[in-house]
């Protein structure tokens, strides 16, 4: 069940809950997966060897390529017959990593979501669209557990067809919507293409992740739908959504459910924890999880810890805003750009729409970045159509590589595209197209 108390536990009572989770954890994982077993022997460090949470430091990491090795069910730690459902992401490389989840992982995750969604500002009785897909996606099976587990009425209309999508909102006149941000923006310009005001509409709250957004795209959502927009977050490896999400009160940091996770964040190249405040990976234990326990989990993610509480008075940690993610990141002279800060100066160009893609390409040895915007219906009238060399065109082209180079501190190039030219995304939407690696292969 929904337990808010455990949401405003003193942080002693509540570390002295993960500690006692983390070594059933440990104790489990070294008993029924042999690729811990043999990891923690590797490091040298047996359970009993972690007296505190601090001692987790001395344990092995786990990463992506581990789940790949072990695919598909290598790393479970019940019988294969306990597992009642699986999920798995996508896999960009190949085959998908696959996750599992008994019974009782299922009411907790659930419960989790629950709890999320209320922290979010849902409650029961809310009429729910949640457009997150369904499938082997941890999105759309995720958001709905804990959505009927919080008593809400959920519509699980998934991604697409968003004509329909259009009309369930407006005859079923939900209260929250669940989905990505790149895709609930794809449904307010469909609105607007259709002659509809997305402002027009019953929505009070968005449940929004799954993909890494911006403060500005949060301003575009909350402007274009009149609502409150929530940044969640959470990855299959660990659970999938609701690892942590932000308070409706704050809208500052996304609270980490403590109580099924302990949270690190690791300097990515030394791999040393990293204090409150300081940018770098986070790395997630689980501590109740039965069918695919996971200890350090890297996740490629890049965030800081919060310092302060929250003024929401919930104890539990919270965490920044993804900045991008490791494997996106480019290094131009010697400066870490990551795709996602572009997006940014993307949005408050009152030239463009909120549409853009980022290429990585490798010249020689350097990096190099382009930037594709698309230019709004608006400013082609006022420039008398889409002529590149135009001077309305050299100004905004201008414009954004000044801003970029002020925000990120080096030079892109950029490429103005035709309005409604640049993909529309039903799920997460795809910004970065890194064409590093078909160099390094020739
Ligand atoms: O995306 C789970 C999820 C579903 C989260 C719905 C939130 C809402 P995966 O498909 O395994 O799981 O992808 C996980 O997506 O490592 C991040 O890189 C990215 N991601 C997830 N949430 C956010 C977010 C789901 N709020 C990967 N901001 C993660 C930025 C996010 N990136």
């Amino acid at each position: 069940m929904y337990q808010p108390h455990i949401e405003t536990m003193g942080r002693r009572e509540l570390e002295e809950l993960q500690f006692k989770r983390l070594q059933q954890t440990l104790q489990t994982v070294y008993e029924k997966v042999p690729f811990y077993r043999q990891a923690f022997d590797l490091k040298g460090t047996q359970p009993s060897d972690i007296k505190s949470l601090e001692d987790i430091s001395k344990l092995p990491f786990t990463k992506k390529s581990d789940l790949r090795e072990n695919y598909p069910f290598g790393l479970f730690a019940v019988d294969r017959k306990e597992v009642v459902r699986i999920h798995g992401s996508s896999g960009t490389k190949g085959k998908p990593t696959v996750v599992g989840y008994t019974k009782q992982d299922i009411l907790n995750w659930s419960e989790m979501v629950a709890r999320a969604i209320v922290t979010a500002g849902g409650r029961p009785g809310d009429m729910f669209h949640n457009a997150y897909g369904y499938g082997l996606f941890t999105g759309g099976l995720g958001l709905h557990y804990g959505a009927e587990q919080l008593g809400m009425s959920v519509v699980p209309i998934s991604g697409g067809n968003t004509p329909r999508q259009i009309t369930i909102l407006e005859d079923f006149a939900p209260r929250g919507i669940a989905g990505t941000p790149s895709y609930v923006l794809n449904i307010a310009e469909t609105m607007e293409s259709m002659g509809k005001d997305p402002r027009s509409n019953s929505l009070e709250y968005g449940i929004f992740g799954a993909e890494p957004w911006s403060e500005e795209m949060r301003q575009t959502l909350e402007e274009k739908l009149a609502l409150k927009a929530m940044d969640i977050y959470g990855l299959s490896e660990v659970m999938g959504p609701g690892v942590a999400i932000e308070c409706i009160e704050a809208q500052d940091g996304l609270h980490v459910a403590e109580d099924h996770f302990y949270v690190e964040v690791i300097d990515p190249v030394t791999e040393e924890p990293l204090p409150r405040g300081q940018l770098g990976e986070l790395v997630f234990t689980s501590l109740t999880k039965e069918a695919f326990p996971v200890i350090r989990y890297r996740t490629g993610d890049m965030a800081f810890l919060y310092e302060e509480p929250c003024s929401c008075g919930r104890t539990h940690t919270r965490m920044s805003r993804i900045k991008g993610r490791i494997d996106d990141m480019v290094i131009i002279r010697g400066v870490n750009v990551f795709p996602s800060e572009i997006e940014a100066v993307i949005l408050s160009h009152p030239d463009l729409t909120p549409y853009y893609q980022v290429h990585i390409e490798r010249i020689g040895t350097l990096d190099e970045i382009t930037v594709h915007a698309e230019v709004s219906e608006a400013f082609l009238q006022q420039a008398g159509g889409f002529n590149l060399d135009s001077d309305h065109f050299r100004r905004v082209k201008h414009e954004i590589i000044h801003e970029l180079r002020n925000t990120l501190l080096i030079t892109t190039k950029v490429h103005l595209c035709e309005p409604q030219t640049l993909p529309r995304s039903e799920g997460k939407a795809v910004r970065v197209v890194d064409k590093r690696h078909l160099y390094q292969s020739i």
